[in-house]
């Protein structure tokens, strides 16, 4: 059966500057998608830079603004939420900071014919990273040393925001449990869904560094992400 619903989630905080440039790219690229971004509050404009584009594109573009919340991990709840409710088959997520290059797109609506999850990965043959910093490459590295280590997850890109979701997968997960509120929601979805005995695949995607924006990543962020993983794997019931 063709999985012929398609909605890509976008959560963005300050991504003014890229958020339409990405859903040009968006719209080129596939036919028959709808957008959702999730903003939380920018205060740059880019929730009236996505309104105002569209108006201008035939696409269905929606957004969700949230007000007085942050977090990647609660944005990408209100995405898949919205995107159940609204009998999505397909669910895919990205980065609005042009790291996550729409050209891949067609290979994950191909792979998810046949899984119920595709990652997109930098580390496996034919995938990569342009523009890293040392710094980003390394923590990358290591999230992923440790997130493999600790939790014993298959896979080489653990923390890869660019995924597709197959709708049945995302039904057997019970969202507002999932406690992890940044990077490490990533992780956390694939330990939950493995657990449901999820079919998940990695395709290669080349990953460009942002150019344009902040990153939103804090050292903070880091260490909570750290002892989240070590929370899932000694007081998770789910093991
Ligand atoms: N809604 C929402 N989106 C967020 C939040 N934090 C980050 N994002 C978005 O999530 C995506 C990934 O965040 P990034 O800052 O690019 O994180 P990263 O890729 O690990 O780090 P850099 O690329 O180095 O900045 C981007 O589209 C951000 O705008 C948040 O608190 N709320
Ligand atoms: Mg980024």
């Amino acid at each position: 059966m063709k999985k012929n619903k398609i909605l890509i989630i976008i959560p963005t905080f300050n991504e003014c500057g890229n958020i339409s440039i990405l859903m040009k790219q968006i719209i080129e690229t596939v036919s028959n998608i709808d957008i959702l971004v999730i903003d939380d509050d920018s205060f740059d404009g880019t929730a009236q830079e996505v309104m105002a584009f569209s108006k201008v594109t035939k696409t269905k573009i929606d957004i969700i603004v949230r007000k007085g919340v942050r977090g990647l991990g609660t944005a990408y709840t209100t995405g898949f939420k919205y995107g159940l409710k609204h009998q999505y088959d397909v669910i895919i997520t990205m980065d609005a900071d042009l790291s996550h290059n729409p050209d891949h797109l067609p290979a994950f609506l191909d792979a998810i014919e046949k899984y119920d999850i595709v990652v997109g990965s930098r580390y496996i043959k034919h995938g990569g990273t342009i523009n890293w910093r040392i710094r980003r490459i390394l923590l990358s590295w290591l999230a992923n040393k440790f997130a493999r280590f600790v939790l014993g997850l298959g896979g080489h890109d653990l923390t890869s925001g660019f995924r597709a979701y197959g709708r049945s997968i995302l039904e057997t997960i019970d969202l507002d449990k999932i406690k992890s509120n940044g990077y490490s929601y990533l992780v956390e979805m694939l330990f939950l869904t493995k657990k449901r005995g999820a079919q998940i695949t990695e395709i290669p995607i080349i990953f460009v560094d942002r150019t344009m924006g902040k990153s939103k990543i804090s050292k903070q962020e880091i260490y909570r992400g750290a002892f989240t993983l070590l929370r899932l794997r000694f007081f998770s019931h789910e093991r």
